[in-house]
């Protein structure tokens, strides 16, 4: 089993990440992290920060000759901020005064953190609840995602939505959507859309506010099997969902058709079931054919199990709250009405929220993918899956 923690302010001298539980045998190299870290800083809608950084990871555990030991990794992501923060985020006792941060944002942790806390410095909350933190659940998901790589499961993402504006013509093959979203700089595959979203963006940052939006996560050519529907808490849908609602600002998630589901009848929403002679007993089980579906309103998992068609998740997120026109506020210090503070913020940031969403997928499912083909090393693992694959596909002849 995985498990990973991070740690490390926005305006610190660096953000860390543990992840135990990678098998050995796994190549994994920093470049390969940086282009996904590159992918998250990117997206239109961005603000002065992203001008700033240039991700780059530095591992310094876990890995040996560019392959995993089995033993815990450890990721580093500098800050290149922390230069101007250096006084202002110092860890030693406090030398000068620094005037406390006490105009809350609503929406952001600031004011339910500083009540958690008993803090009225803003500061010592918003460093940790920025999403700054997301940079390192990209550098663990992208671990996960060589693991799932392995086994042909792969994961994008596209976005759907910012403020009012839907994309519509969404192509039906993923690999069509993968390709149209990443040369896109909102990251969605309609093209058109594409063009009012940004328009959207800006019309947003002229009237100093802000916008979210809608992405969606598909994970291509899952195992059946995966989660666990005897156990509330082993449910694959229940741990997609928890997984996406730790992004920061999200504050929704659907699986497959979702909230579309209250409205419509039975009939229309479940998946039929059809057959069909298995052909070769190639290591892809679905792909071979047996049993299959020609919707799939259930987003690939019923009961709390992938069910071998592709797993599809959307997720909303809100408005990032620092507004440069601020709402109104408390001073914590004077109890007087007063406008939130103005940070250096984003417009929006929907299409890098959709690159965080597909690491914390890849984690997920690569968590689900040893729980149940688990073994210490990758060779083991292999042989585990492709006992099941091959049990599958017997249960799949007639
Ligand atoms: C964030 C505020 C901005 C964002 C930041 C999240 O940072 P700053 O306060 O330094 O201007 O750019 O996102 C990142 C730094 C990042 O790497 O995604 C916030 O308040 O959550």
């Amino acid at each position: 089993m995985l498990r990973y923690l991070t740690a490390g302010e926005s305006h610190g001298k660096l953000i860390n990440a543990i992840l135990e539980g990678v098998p050995s045998g796994l190549k994994v190299t920093g470049e390969e992290i940086n282009n996904e870290l590159r992918r998250r800083q990117q997206g239109y809608g961005r603000g002065g920060r992203m001008k700033i950084e240039r991700d780059e990871v530095e591992i310094t555990a876990g890995v040996r000759f560019g392959i995993t030991t089995g033993a815990p990794l450890s990721m580093i992501i500098r800050n290149r901020d922390w230069e101007n923060w250096k006084s202002r985020m110092s860890i030693l006792p406090r030398r000068e005064k620094e005037p406390p941060l006490t105009l809350p944002r609503p929406g952001h942790a600031d004011l339910a953190g500083g009540l958690k806390y008993l803090e009225k410095d803003m500061r010592n909350i918003l460093e940790r609840s920025s999403a700054r933190e997301t940079a390192c659940r990209v550098a663990v998901g992208t671990v996960a995602r060589k693991l799932l790589k392995c086994f042909d499961i792969r994961i994008i993402s596209t976005v759907l939505q910012i403020g009012n504006v839907r994309a519509e013509n969404i192509p039906t093959n993923p690999a069509e959507v993968y390709r149209k979203s990443e040369k896109s700089d909102v990251r969605c595959a309609d093209s058109k859309a594409a063009e009012k979203m940004r328009s959207a963006i800006d019309e947003a940052k002229k009237n100093g506010d802000s916008l979210g939006g809608v992405f969606q996560i598909i994970v291509t050519n899952p195992p059946p099997g995966l989660g666990n529907s005897f156990q509330w808490d082993k449910k694959l849908d229940a741990r997609l969902a928890f997984a996406l609602m730790s992004i920061q600002a999200i504050k929704g998630v659907e699986i497959g058709a979702g909230f579309k589901c209250a409205e419509l009848p039975g009939s229309k929403v479940h998946d039929e079931i059809f057959y069909r002679k298995p052909r070769s007993s190639s290591l892809r089980g679905r792909k071979t054919g047996g049993f299959y579906r020609r919707t799939n309103n259930a987003g690939g998992i019923e009961g709390g199990i992938s069910n071998g068609e592709n797993i599809i998740v959307n997720a909303v997120m809100k408005p990032i709250p620092t507004l440069v026109k601020s709402l109104r506020s408390v001073d914590l210090e004077t109890a007087k009405t007063a406008r939130a503070a103005v940070e250096r913020s984003d417009v929006c940031a929907v299409p890098a929220a959709s690159v965080v969403g597909e690491a914390v997928v890849a984690y997920e499912i690569a968590n689900a993918f040893l729980e149940k083909f688990g073994g210490d090393s990758l060779t083991e693992i292999k042989k585990n899956f492709k006992l099941y694959i091959e049990a599958v596909n017997r249960y799949m002849q007639k």
